[in-house]
């Protein structure tokens, strides 16, 4: 199956798992636990969301490995590995903010961030019925309009970032935010990292600065700003990971990149 094909069958499973995110949304949330801090939450709708998700791509590519936030990884044997958040924006969802998406991207080789080879995206944010898509050398899209990172203005760079759900590394995070600051004309902390990812891709922020997420939070989104002819890495040199995700245009990619591991 080619890297269109991908995206087109992750647009598809994206867009009826998003459909049943906002019903039961409409239904009303139940937490169903905690993970690791008491506001790492999950609710059950993750759970029947994500199943959904792995049912689908099972069905139609049952040789391919997944790997999703709630359930897990599962090796595969075609190469291809699916690597889902059911629900980006958890505690968004929970609270009635109509700010998630479901995040399913299609990677090539080793399911590690540091290894693997991005084939195919799709976000889809179902409150407002966007859907952001892209392939490996195809571009990255929003519907029919093709997406293209923005350069900051001269008031300053519009841009994103999050907190850890341990509080412990809540000191760490506001004095990073100090030290992008002095390039940024604001900041936005929306709660779903593979939202602020596409937001980069449309050039709707000129940039994201965030520690801590996993796989499944910046996978899809990673491919979508990388094919907006943006830059995502993580630690200097390395993808982006748990360390560290920084995406923006280069010029100010190199800009965010000195001030989050100068710690003068
Ligand atoms: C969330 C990310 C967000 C981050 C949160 C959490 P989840 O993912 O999208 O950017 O700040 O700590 O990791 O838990 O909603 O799938």
């Amino acid at each position: 199956m080619d890297a269109r094909a991908l995206e087109d069958l992750a647009v598809d499973i994206a867009r009826e798992a998003g459909a049943l995110a906002r019903r039961r949304r409409g239904e009303g949330v139940a937490i169903a636990a905690t993970k690791s801090a008491l506001a790492d939450i999950v609710t059950e709708a993750d759970r029947e969301v994500e199943l959904l998700i792995r049912d689908r791509i099972a069905q139609a590519r049952p040789d391919d490995g997944f790997l999703g936030e709630e359930s897990g990884a599962e090796r595969g044997a075609s190469g291809l590995t699916w690597v889902v958040d059911p629900i980006d924006g958890t505690v968004n969802y929970a609270y009635g903010i109509p700010h998630y998406a479901v995040s399913i991207a299609v990677v090539d080789g080793e399911p590690d961030p540091q290894r693997w080879e991005a084939v195919a995206a799709a976000v889809f944010s179902p409150a407002v019925d966007e859907m952001f898509r892209a392939t490996a050398g195809g571009g990255a899209w929003l519907g029919d309009a093709r997406l293209a990172v923005s350069e900051p203005s001269d008031a300053g760079a519009l841009l994103a970032t999050g907190f850890g759900y341990d509080p412990a590394t809540h000191a760490g995070d506001l004095a990073r935010l100090g030290r992008i600051m002095p390039v940024a004309r604001d900041i936005r902390r929306a709660g779903a990292a593979s939202l602020d990812l596409a937001y980069v891709a449309a050039g709707r922020l000129d940039g994201y600065v965030e520690r801590g997420l996993q796989p499944w939070d910046h996978a899809a989104g990673a491919l979508l700003v990388a094919e907006a002819g943006g830059v995502v890495t993580g630690m200097p040199g390395e993808r982006p990971g748990r360390t560290m995700t920084i995406a923006a245009s280069s010029s100010l990619h190199s800009r965010l990149t000195e001030r989050v591991f100068h710690e003068s």
